[in-house]
């Protein structure tokens, strides 16, 4: 039955011109990393709900993302947020990793729960708080070397909540200051990742607004600093792939925090709330890779894809696997765009000949082409029912009640 869907599905593509097997290739390349803090408890600013199961330290934090890794087989990385993630010996655990078959993948500065950074971290007034905060950049790429991690992934939260609380320039100026001092202590193969949002902790202005602030910081810094689009931190109705294209173009964009979002940075399951713009996003990266300029197809081919969600009312396991599962769909649909169509109708100015040759691509139900792509890697068909079948639920349950928060 399904055999019989997916050869249908492939002499359709055929017969379009796409190559399936290069399609295929493309999704089984296709990496995916999953946050350490996706697996632990949290919730909104209202309340955190503790569910029974959740990972007690960054251990089996690791465990639970190795278990999405073994079910799709695209996971092979999980990063990691410090102090969250704080232990010991950081060499155990990217140790504990391998063993499981993983990699710790980008660490995340947290200068944003600490009592010091109220008002601010590297833009507060007061210099032992920016030292303080300079302090954990450096020690996070310490870290990543110790992890054998070539990505570090910082996002902001320093702003104000009203007009005159601080001095705006000001503020810039030591945000570059402590940034370049992080740039300065990275190894030549690392990248920074620069995050940007446009509200939130702070409501009045955020030192890190917008990609153009996050582009303008990584261009002053340098080649290794590079944006990172998290696609829930957009004003409603910012047209998240336009900007992908730019950066692209700029050979800047460095990476994705991938999630869904209604109306703020809402950190839902990807995929679920608007894959249009998934798989639009997937239409500029895969447009990129055919470019002239072999610096633009580099970048698009280097993006660092990773998953920021915090599950809230959702089982975290499943969640992250359907969240992998969504990111796939979105990427295979990209993968049967007719490119050629696409360009001679644009060339031709023909309006609504470009945009169907897009969306017809949006339309094919690819889960034939899935279901064979996942038989073929070996993992299972139906990576959801076999983590239901696993025994994993059930055995988690003897963590108890109140593990990990983020
Ligand atoms: C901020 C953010 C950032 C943090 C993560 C927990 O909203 O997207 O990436 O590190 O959430
Ligand atoms: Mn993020
Ligand atoms: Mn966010």
């Amino acid at each position: 039955m399904s055999d019989k869907a997916y050869y249908l599905f492939e002499e359709i593509q055929t017969n379009r011109g796409i190559r399936i097997d290069k399609v295929k290739e493309k999704i089984k390349k296709l990496a995916i990393e999953t946050p350490s803090w996706g697996y632990g408890d949290s919730g909104t600013r209202f309340k955190v709900f503790q569910k029974a199961g959740i990972p007690r330290n960054a251990f089996e934090k690791i465990d639970d993302a190795a278990m999405v890794h073994r079910l799709t087989g695209v996971c092979p990385s999980v990063a990691i947020h410090i102090p969250w993630d704080k232990v010991e010996d950081y060499g155990q655990l990217a140790e504990h990793a391998h063993h499981q078959g993983l990699r710790i993948g980008a660490v995340n500065p947290n200068l944003f729960q600490d009592n010091d950074y109220m008002l601010g971290s590297v833009c507060n007034v007061d210099p032992i708080v920016r030292k303080k905060a300079l302090a954990h950049l450096l020690e996070c790429v310490q870290v990543a070397k110790e992890v054998q991690s070539d990505n570090i992934s910082l996002w902001l939260a320093d702003g104000t909540n009203y007009p005159g609380q601080a001095n705006l320039r000001q503020r810039k100026h030591w945000l570059y200051e402590s940034l370049a001092e992080l740039y300065s202590s990275l190894l030549p193969q690392m990248r920074l990742f620069i995050e940007y949002k446009f509200f939130e902790p702070a409501f009045y202005h955020t030192d890190l607004a917008d990609w153009g602030m996050a582009f303008h910081l990584a261009n002053q810094l340098g080649q290794q600093a590079q944006v990172l689009v998290d696609t829930g931190h957009h004003a409603q109705g910012t047209n998240v792939e336009h900007i992908v294209s730019y950066l692209l173009d700029e050979q800047k964009l460095g990476g994705f925090h991938f999630n869904s979002r209604k109306y703020a940075d809402d950190d839902l399951i990807v995929g679920t709330m608007n894959p249009y713009e998934l798989f639009l996003i997937f239409y500029q990266i895969l447009d990129a890779e055919q470019d002239v300029d072999a610096g633009v197809r580099k970048t698009a081919e280097n993006i660092a894809y990773m998953i920021d969600q915090s599950h809230v009312i959702e089982p975290k396991i499943p969640a992250m696997i359907r969240s992998v599962m969504n990111v796939q769909t979105q990427y295979a649909k990209a993968l049967c765009i007719d490119f050629v169509k696409v360009r001679q109708a644009q060339l031709e100015n023909d309006v609504l000949g470009a945009e169907n040759a897009v969306r017809e691509a949006f339309e094919f139900d690819v889960s034939p082409l899935l279901r064979v792509v996942r038989e073929e890697m070996g993992v299972p068909v139906d990576p959801l029912q076999a983590y239901e079948a696993s025994g994993y639920p059930k055995q988690i349950l003897e963590r108890g009640v109140g593990g990990a928060s983020w």
